[in-house]
């Protein structure tokens, strides 16, 4: 160790803890509560950066997807959301067809795509087989893409309604949804795994031994799944220490996961909406405390829709070695100053990541690798998603700058526009 980092480390009162980062020893639960508490946020994303560069090298994964939230409607009454409407008389509420959700996919059919991720809310109306309906009609729209859909909370719901067609358990529902074309599974419905927050937030969603139940048998059928953590709204430290510690020792079962995604809370429109949104600091403190604690997951992932693509930009730097996608369109949380889709082309991701100092690789929902650097970046592609969203901005969000020798993401939007109107006069 040098000396330079050895003093860093001790004046920040975390030599301890970095002899066990450089070690590839296993943090406890109080090295987790040292970390969050730590003010020293530097040498906390620094030791993240140890354990990152380690397992990831200087690789910024990303992917080309879609998002498709094919209903609204749901059942559970979460105080965090501002996506659901309630089952009855709620004139938010919507419902796609399997093939109208097909059809947001053909949509962009020419665009390239390897991912369609697929989420909804939990509405008691949806029969078996809508679901399985819903992944063949979308697997014949983009046969080569991989589709990775519903969160656990959805699983549960599939698995209740299995049982009406003689389904019983959740391995035989697993069967079936990869035979109608399911690839792997996202994160999200675990939220915070504590039993205080569950009962204040949402109580009738499945409990943390549910959704971790359901989880491995997901991997024990052979897919992968991701998992996530909602922070920033009434959860304490040592809950968000349980949530990591449940995790890690479902992963070092099953092996099954394959990237945790630390989501940033939106209060706009919620129950909750008086309390304070995470700022970036915080942002990059989760980064850097999951990709700490989280020692046998191979991914961490800055989500840039939800804590902004500049923090995505310096979390690659304190833990995170994923930015997700171009993901089109997305409902679940919105800008509300702008009541626009979600959208950055691959350009803007290849180039957010290499302005950042990292490499980028595109990945499919299974880190195989599809492409380096600016390869698989098209003009054509970025046109198109820009054409079929209706969008020639991105989100708020993007407040990239210019530097030396890079064109930048808003940069080269504001080409993509100007080349947009020039097609549209012709
Ligand atoms: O479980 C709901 C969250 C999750 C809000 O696996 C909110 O690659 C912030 O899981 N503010 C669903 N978050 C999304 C999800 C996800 C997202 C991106 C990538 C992947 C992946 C998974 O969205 C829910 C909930 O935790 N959520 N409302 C909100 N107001």
């Amino acid at each position: 160790m040098s000396t330079f980092w050895q003093h860093q480390t001790e004046r920040a009162g975390l030599g301890e803890i970095a002899q066990k980062v450089q070690n590839g020893e296993r943090l406890s639960p109080a090295d987790g509560l040292a970390l969050y508490a730590n003010p020293n946020l530097n040498v906390v994303g620094a030791l993240a950066n140890i354990v990152r560069e380690r397992k990831n090298g200087d690789t910024a994964y990303w992917v080309r997807n879609q998002h498709v939230n094919y209903t609204n409607v749901c059942n559970k009454g979460c105080l965090f959301c501002s996506f659901y409407a309630k089952p009855k008389d709620d004139p938010r509420a919507y419902v796609m067809t399997p093939q109208q959700a097909a059809q947001k996919v053909r949509n962009y059919g020419d665009v390239p795509i390897s991912e369609v991720h697929v989420v909804g809310g939990v509405n008691p109306k949806l029969p078996y087989e809508y679901y399985l309906e819903l992944l063949r009609e979308i697997k014949a729209a983009r046969p080569q893409a991989h589709i990775k859909a519903f969160t656990m909370v959805e699983i549960d719901q599939i698995v209740r309604i299995a049982k009406k067609a003689g389904k019983n358990t959740p391995r035989e529902v697993f069967e079936d949804l990869k035979s109608a074309g399911l690839d792997a599974l996202p994160g999200g419905g675990a939220e915070v795994m504590s039993d205080r927050v569950h009962e204040d937030l949402f109580a009738t969603k499945p409990d943390s031994a549910r959704w971790l139940e359901l989880a491995r048998e997901a991997h024990l059928s052979g897919l992968k799944s991701n998992a996530t953590l909602l922070y920033g709204h009434v959860e304490q430290t040592a809950e968000k220490i349980e949530h990591f510690v449940k995790l890690r020792e479902l992963q070092d079962e099953t092996g099954g996961f394959l990237s945790f995604i630390p989501l940033s809370w939106h209060p706009e429109k919620t129950a909750l909406e008086d309390l304070k949104a995470p700022t970036g600091v915080e942002d990059l403190r989760e980064i850097a405390v999951a990709r700490l604690m989280l020692d046998n997951f191979p991914h961490i992932k800055s989500f840039w829709i939800m804590n902004s693509a500049p923090v995505t930009q310096s979390a690659l730097w304190f833990g995170a070695d994923d930015v997700d996608g171009t993901i089109m369109e997305y409902e679940i949380i919105r800008d509300p100053s702008k009541d626009r889709k979600q959208v950055l082309t691959s350009r803007q991701l290849v180039e957010m990541i290499i302005e950042a100092g990292r490499q980028p690789v595109e990945r499919d929902p299974l880190y195989n690798v599809l492409s380096r650097g600016l390869e698989g970046v098209s003009d054509l592609e970025t046109l198109l998603s820009n054409q079929n969203a209706d969008l020639i901005q991105p989100s708020a969000n993007l407040g990239i700058t210019q530097r030396e020798g890079i064109t930048t993401a808003s940069q080269s939007l504001k080409e993509k526009g100007r080349a947009l109107i020039a097609l549209e006069a012709r």
